[in-house]
């Protein structure tokens, strides 16, 4: 209750920041994207994790508000990159459920100059457990104006294929626990070859995340797997040192 009273002063607090993590093609071994990644640091509680702040943003109506913060900084600081460079942002079921996002959203877009075929957004499956038709339309209404979207945390939580057949995926990130457990477990490799032929099959690109040793870069190299992210790579970066590593200065 009091972490929700802070949340909801951390915007004219100045507590929210968003840090960027790159995303790099496995064959070119360029950075192809960002994903944006959102950060409290607030004065009673300190840092509170994304996963934390985000479930208490949802269950009490600061979604909307926080989210679309989170999406103004990030194309703010976006639009400084390079063209070839893509944003990734994370959105949550919450923010489906409206429908005006779209609209909003493209105003955002077009306010900085920021062609929206370089925007992905980054969907995890519990978005679907309690999806409709507004849900359904608002995803379409996202795609029309140009954006991809992830699903994202593949694997986990309530996987279900038939959320890969009936919603309009671009792309699949598999989740990291299958690619940390994969040099010693079988069937987690069985799986993740599986669904890196799955999203090819569907006509969708595929990304690993986690990606900690560079043995595992060379197995999904070998598995045909189209882009990688994590720690070997970077860190989450502030804006400013982003911008440098995507400008190729950093
Ligand atoms: O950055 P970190 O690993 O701490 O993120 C933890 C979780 O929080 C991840 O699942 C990530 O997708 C999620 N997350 C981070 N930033 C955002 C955000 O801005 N919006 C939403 N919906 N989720 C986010
Ligand atoms: O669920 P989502 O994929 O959006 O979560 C991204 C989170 O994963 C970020 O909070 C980031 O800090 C974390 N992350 C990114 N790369 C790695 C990695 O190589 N190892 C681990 N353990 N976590 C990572
Ligand atoms: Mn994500
Ligand atoms: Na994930």
């Amino acid at each position: 209750h009091a972490l929700r009273q802070a949340l909801a002063l951390a915007i004219e607090r100045d507590e929210l920041s968003v840090v960027f993590q790159p995303i790099v093609d496995i064959s070119s071994n360029r950075i192809v994207c960002f994903e944006a990644l959102s950060r409290w640091a607030s004065a009673e509680f300190g840092e509170v994790s994304p996963a934390e702040f985000i479930a208490i943003a949802e269950e009490s109506g600061l979604m909307k508000t926080i989210g679309e913060w989170v999406f103004a900084r990030a194309l703010r600081d976006a639009s400084r990159w390079p063209k070839e460079i893509k944003l990734s942002v994370n959105l949550s079921a919450v923010q489906f459920r409206e429908t005006a996002l779209t609209t909003r959203f493209e105003t955002m877009l077009a306010e900085v100059g920021f062609d929206p075929r370089r925007l992905e957004l980054e969907v995890t499956e519990s978005t679907f457990l309690h999806s409709n038709e507004v849900t359904r339309n608002t995803m379409l209404g996202l795609k029309a104006a140009g954006a991809s979207i992830v699903m994202d945390d593949f694997g986990t939580g309530y996987s279900s294929l038939s959320y890969l057949r009936d919603f309009p995926f671009d792309k699949i990130k598999i989740d990291r626990t299958f690619i940390e457990t994969s040099k010693t477990d079988a069937a987690s490799q069985a799986i993740v070859r599986s669904v890196i032929a799955l999203g090819h099959a569907l006509g969708m690109t595929v990304t690993a995340e986690g990606i900690e040793e560079a043995a595992q870069i060379d197995m999904l190299r070998s598995m045909n797997c189209d882009e990688v992210q994590g720690y070997i790579f970077s860190q989450p970066l502030s804006a400013e040192a982003a911008w440098g590593m995507a400008c190729g200065t950093g």
